[in-house]
């Protein structure tokens, strides 16, 4: 049999080329030459012509809250491939260490909202830890296109390929051709190295990374999964869930009364933890013990307000205001922590913590009839105006007859739809168990984007279904083995929270991990960072559900109590439906 020109290259190249610096392996040939064969996946054709290949020595890892900023030197990789019997074209780029700082290993990244990867943001995070670091362009066109943008060939017409890419098969096809052309590329095909495979990411990465957990137990080694956007439906339309409840009770808070509303709550419910310092550490016992209606009468007042569109979401030109908190914004602000129910009062799903900003409550003042009025969540519009009534559309031009109920029928329509591409909730993690793999899953406890009580719901759902015959505490415990999440106190949704400013960030995750699954260094805590604050730059302990922090005073480290009280306040009674919601 005739070798493939590109393997005959490679006997040729290898006999001649001594290549053990970046210059050496960062340029066309060389990486031409590591390219998986065509067979790592069935039905794709690596395009060899479209290697790029540039070295770059002594940049700055730049702004991040997940990796230090330190100088970093790789290779700059980028190349295509498409699958057979479809007209595609999928762009990959991976960043390639210098041979000198490579450390057997391999990293995937994930995107965020609508975009299947971050650019070049999360790609450094790899560099800095001796791994190829990669991303996809899902086959969507660019880099930089999201999925969104590809998902209708025209109203009414789902483009079938992308919605699987972007569910999971765009960033198992990186993961399993990046490993392969690590390998390829280090000379550790054949010999006896394990190359190490992890994943990053937060959001829509977080979905990403346990769509591969959930389906592919021997891809990863390990994956760190922040606030993820699983249980896509129920996810996506809870987002409108604040604009109905303001429609249904027909009050528009102005925004600076939702402002002192969140102060309010943050001040009363701050010592709970038994630590004064502006951060809610146990937004549960704030639900349990902070009554809302405490704030009502109290005096607010807001300095006039330029639009900012810089901040997302974007924000609407604010006059001055002055008021005093209503029974009418307590009472929006009470339905919509208590989360989404139908109008029988059957839950259909959470809502955010208390302490957590009510971004998408948001209303916006009418200049002409000088009244607040409701503006639509884009996040939950564009869910149903794109993917459920599929108009290129993104958002609802309006909520009218919209109603509790039309919540639900649009959450089922969603999850029936999408339950095996968006949905990712799949609770039976075994052969991931078996093959020794780890999770190490954060999520902000003052997130507004993302419920807490989404990841809590998760991680319940896999203990309840591998380990059906444990009491509570001994499957916690078998399960925290392997599989961990931790509850950030004052992190909002993946990033830090600017009304918490000494919350705690879980900076530099990747080397936990890593010790974890290299070193078997159980991260029992996991390190939070101050990111700004008085205590910037230093680390403190985060507890592991489902223990809680409570300090014991003057600033030492938290306790991780275990609360029965507190952690009931997490689990909820799906009774809206008559199947399992995992
Ligand atoms: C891989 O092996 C070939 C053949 O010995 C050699 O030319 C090349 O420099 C090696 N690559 C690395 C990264 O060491
Ligand atoms: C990069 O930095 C290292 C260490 O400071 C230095 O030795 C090297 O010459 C630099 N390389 C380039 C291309 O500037
Ligand atoms: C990162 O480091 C570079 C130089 O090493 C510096 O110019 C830059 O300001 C730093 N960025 C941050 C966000 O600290
Ligand atoms: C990486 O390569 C791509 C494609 O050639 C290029 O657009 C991008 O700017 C490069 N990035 C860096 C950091 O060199
Ligand atoms: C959707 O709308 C955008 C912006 O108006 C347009 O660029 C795009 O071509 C439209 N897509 C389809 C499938 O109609
Ligand atoms: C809420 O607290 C922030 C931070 O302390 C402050 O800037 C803002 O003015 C407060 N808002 C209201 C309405 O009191
Ligand atoms: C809050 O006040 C309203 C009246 O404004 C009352 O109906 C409701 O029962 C109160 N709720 C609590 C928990 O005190
Ligand atoms: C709001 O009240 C403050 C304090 O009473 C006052 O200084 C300010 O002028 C008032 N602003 C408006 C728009 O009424
Ligand atoms: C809302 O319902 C009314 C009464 O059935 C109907 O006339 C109106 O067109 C509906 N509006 C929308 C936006 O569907
Ligand atoms: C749980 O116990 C039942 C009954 O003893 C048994 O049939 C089942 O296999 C057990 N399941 C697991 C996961 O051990
Ligand atoms: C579970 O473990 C906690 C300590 O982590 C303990 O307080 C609790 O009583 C245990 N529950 C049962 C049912 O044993
Ligand atoms: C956690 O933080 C401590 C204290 O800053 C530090 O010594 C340690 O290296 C960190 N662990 C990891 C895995 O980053
Ligand atoms: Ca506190």
């Amino acid at each position: 049999m005739r070798l493939p020109l590109w393997l005959s290259f490679l006997a040729t190249i290898t006999g001649v080329i001594q290549a053990a610096t970046l210059q050496d392996v960062c340029t066309s040939s060389y990486i031409q030459a590591s390219l998986p064969q065509n067979n790592i996946i069935l039905g794709i054709t690596i395009d060899h012509s479209s290697v790029q290949a540039n070295a770059v020595t002594n940049i700055s890892a730049g702004t991040s809250n997940d990796y230090p900023n330190v100088t970093i030197t790789f290779c700059n990789v980028t190349f295509a491939y498409s699958h057979n019997g479809r007209n595609d074209r999928v762009q990959l780029r991976y960043y390639v260490p210098a041979p000198s700082n490579f450390k057997n290993r391999y990293l995937s990244t994930g995107g965020g909202g609508y975009a299947i990867n971050s650019g070049a943001r999360m790609l450094p995070g790899g560099v800095v830890n001796g791994a190829v670091a990669g991303i996809t362009d899902g086959g969507f066109g660019a880099f930089t296109t999201n999925f969104n943008q590809v998902f209708l060939l025209a109203n009414g017409a789902i483009n079938y390929q992308p919605l699987y890419m972007f569910g999971y098969q765009g960033i198992q096809e990186l993961t399993v051709i990046g490993k392969q052309f690590t390998k390829n590329l280090f000379n550790i095909s054949n010999s006896n190295t394990k190359l190490y495979a992890y994943y990053q990411g937060c959001s829509e990465g977080g979905r990403e990374g346990w769509s591969q957990v959930q389906r592919f137990g021997d891809e990863l080694d390990g994956a760190i999964t922040g606030a993820p956007a699983f249980r896509f439906s129920h996810q996506q339309v809870q987002h409108l869930w604040s604009n109905v409840v303001e429609q249904t009770l027909g009050y528009y808070p102005p925004s600076c009364e939702l402002d002192k509303i969140l102060n309010e709550t943050l001040k009363a419910c701050d010592p709970y933890d038994g630590k004064t310092d502006g951060v809610v550490a146990r937004t549960d016992l704030c639900k349990l013990n902070f009554n809302l209606n405490s704030t009502i009468g109290m005096p607010y007042s807001c300095p006039a307000q330029p639009a900012n569109s810089m901040i997302f979401p974007a924000t609407p030109p604010y006059p001055a205001q002055n008021g005093t908190v209503t029974a009418q914004g307590v009472a929006v602000v009470r339905e919509i922590i208590d989360g989404m129910h139908d109008l029988e009062g059957q839950r259909v799903y959470f809502s955010y913590q208390p302490s957590a900003s009510l971004a998408d409550a948001q209303t916006a003042y009418n200049t002409q009839t000088n009244k607040w009025e409701l503006s639509i969540s884009g996040l939950g519009g564009q869910f149903v105006g794109e993917y459920l009534y599929l108009l290129n559309e993104t958002n609802l031009p309006t909520l009218a007859n919209v109603t509790y109920d039309t919540l639900k029928e649009w959450v089922t329509l969603g999850w029936t739809r999408y339950e095996d591409s968006l949905q990712t909730t799949w609770p039976d993690l075994t052969p991931f168990n078996v093959a020794g793999g780890k999770v190490l899953h954060y999520h902000g406890e003052s997130d507004n984007s993302i419920p807490t009580a989404s990841s809590v719901r998760y991680w319940e759902s896999v203990r309840q279904v591998m380990y059906p015959n444990m009491t509570y505490n001994a499957s916690a415990a078998a399960l925290k083995e392997w599989y961990k999440l931790f509850l950030v106190p004052g992190m909002a949704h993946c990033s830090p929270d600017p009304h918490q400013p000494n919350g705690l960030y879980p900076s530099n995750n990747l080397p936990t991990l890593i010790n974890w699954v290299e070193q078997n260094v159980e991260p029992v805590t996991l390190n939070g960072t101050h990111t700004s604050g008085q205590m910037a730059g230093q680390t403190e302990q985060v507890c592991a559900w489902p223990l809680r922090p409570l300090y014991g005073g003057n600033g030492a480290a938290p306790q991780c109590v275990y609360d029965q009280k507190s952690i009931d306040t997490w689990h909820y009674d799906l009774n809206a439906f008559k199947v399992p919601v995992y």
